[in-house]
């Protein structure tokens, strides 16, 4: 414990969960570290069991992005969530949002911080912070993510910090920079991907600590499936496409890779291993996975910079026994740096997100099943694709086992629009729209990317707007949601 809390006057605040949790109370607004990694275990429970023994109390329920079954779920299932912010992946949750029992709505992960500290999201009453260690001076060493955890400590009356057992050895893996707000920013100083521009640790005033945990609790880890034959020939597609652009002059070779979460995003990373012609790989991400530790065990990564590190068990221990060995590899940032637009851009970041649906002119929709239920948020992605110097939008040509096709004519709700989007991918071709007009774009995504069984109805529709519509981007208005509305006819659109 000595070693753990080497501020000794902050040895006083070790106190217990009922204790430490008691300064939440209905209408707080509780801002927690979390970034699908690095969420707090202890202070949840209890709110929890405090709404199981009777007490009727709601929070406003601020993290980094999405935490776990635990938290969200958990909390959301006890009825104690008025408001959440940003991204969350909680099907309970999820649930709850789209019956509007829970209030809810994402942002660009990028922006956030720097809203609260504007005061836009309110008083940040109570701040809980999973950490490793609290320094001599009282500064924070975060555990397995970053995310809006420096400003939510900076901006908060009340800070409440849980011990982990994760290992003490996580010092030095995270860069810590909070710019300053404008009208003062200055460019953010990382020219390369492995550029440290900050401090170890979170700065932490110790005045307002009320209490000090000591967590039992580890991490369950992530739960990965091996990529599919459809996400391994997308990702198959996009670095055979990248290849192909490096090797015609047409794009440097050595740009940093984001690849957003999920399958295919694990399956790009995955196709890296048996691969000869990408070496020496940068990656300037969101969130780092397991294929990241597996590329760096080969002597394939130069650097990989997140804002965290989503483990599955096996993975964790791995990392863990070995952590000497990944530190000198891996850097995790905060949000607002990790997801830096200005970053982003001066690197020249090869982006790869992934799509409910894309429709035949590029625009994408990544959050609202049938344009009206959500199913987790933008994330990080809009920050990546907006700024990317090449960025994918990539999805299986169908869902739900094949009755919904996941290429429409018109997106049912728009996250990123064509001018966001450069190759769309599925597992039946590649579209390149750069050098395309929209109705070029068009033809080209319904004879590559769109399942064969809906190519024809996709080319119907586009050649009826093209007689009966004309103009730039043919479209008609009545019959733009047929597909969706055949779906819609036959089935349940509820999420969850
Ligand atoms: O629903 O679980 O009920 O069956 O959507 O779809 O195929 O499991 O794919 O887990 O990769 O999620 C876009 C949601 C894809 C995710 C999205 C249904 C499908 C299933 C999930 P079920 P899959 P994934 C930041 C990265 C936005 C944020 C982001 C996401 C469920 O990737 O949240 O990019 N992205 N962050 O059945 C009806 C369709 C559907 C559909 C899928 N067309 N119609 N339902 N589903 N398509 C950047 C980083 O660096 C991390």
């Amino acid at each position: 414990m000595e070693e753990r809390i080497r501020c000794k006057p902050l040895r006083a605040k070790i106190t217990d969960p009922t204790t430490a949790a008691g300064f939440i109370q209905n209408g707080t607004n509780l801002f927690i570290s979390g970034f699908t990694a690095g969420y707090p275990k202890l202070i949840p429970q209890e709110l929890v069991r405090r709404a199981d023994g009777g007490e009727r109390f709601k929070i406003n329920l601020f993290a980094g992005a999405s935490t776990a079954a635990s938290v969200d779920g958990s909390l959301a299932a006890a009825g104690l969530i008025q408001w959440r912010r940003p991204y969350m992946s909680d099907r309970t949750m999820r649930r709850m949002i789209n019956a509007e029992q829970i209030l809810y709505k994402d942002d660009h992960l990028s922006a956030l911080s720097q809203q609260v500290r504007a005061g836009n999201w309110g008083p940040v009453d109570v701040t809980v912070v999973e950490a490793v260690a609290i320094s001599e001076k009282g500064q924070l060493v975060p555990t397995m993510s970053v995310g809006n955890t420096p400003t939510y400590v900076k901006a908060a009356d009340k800070i409440i910090v849980e011990i982990s057992t994760d290992p003490a050895e996580l010092e030095g893996i995270h860069d810590i920079f909070i710019p300053e707000d404008p009208p003062y920013r200055m460019p953010i100083p990382i020219y390369r991907t492995a550029d440290r521009i900050g401090k170890p640790f979170i700065e932490m005033n110790p005045d307002k600590v009320v209490a000090i945990l000591l967590s039992p609790e580890t991490e369950r880890g992530a739960v990965f499936r091996d990529p599919d034959k459809i996400s391994r020939d997308i990702a198959a597609r996009i670095l055979d496409f990248v290849e192909h652009e490096i090797r015609k002059n047409r794009l440097p070779a050595g740009l940093p890779w984001q690849s957003g979460v999920g399958d295919v995003a694990n399956a790009v990373l995955s196709g890296f291993i048996g691969n000869d012609f990408f070496l020496n790989l940068d990656i300037y991400s969101e969130v780092l996975q397991d294929s990241v530790l597996e590329l760096i065990d080969i002597g394939k990564v130069r650097a990989a910079s997140g804002s965290s590190l989503t483990l599955s068990q096996k993975a964790r221990s791995r990392f863990f026994d070995e952590l000497y060995r990944y530190r000198e590899k891996v850097i995790l940032r905060p949000a607002e740096i990790s997801n830096a637009p200005e970053v982003i851009r001066r690197l020249g970041v090869i982006a790869i997100n992934t799509a409910i649906e894309v429709d035949i002119y590029a625009q994408v929709n990544s959050t609202h099943v049938m344009g009206s239920q959500i199913m987790n948020g933008i994330g990080g992605s809009g920050d990546f694709m907006r700024n990317a110097a090449l960025s994918f939008v990539v999805t299986p040509s169908t869902a739900k086992g094949g009755v919904i096709s996941a290429i429409v004519p018109m997106v049912s709700h728009v996250d990123h629009s064509e001018h966001s989007v450069g190759v769309v991918v599925t597992e039946h071709g590649l579209v390149d729209t750069r050098p395309l007009t929209p109705r070029q774009t068009a033809e080209q995504i319904i004879n590559k990317c769109a399942h064969p069984d809906y190519r024809e109805q996709l080319r119907e529709y586009y050649q009826r707007a093209v007689r009966m519509a004309g103009g730039h981007e043919p479209h008609l208005l009545k019959e733009a949601f047929y597909l969706h509305q055949r779906y819609l006819d036959n089935g349940d659109m509820r999420v969850g």
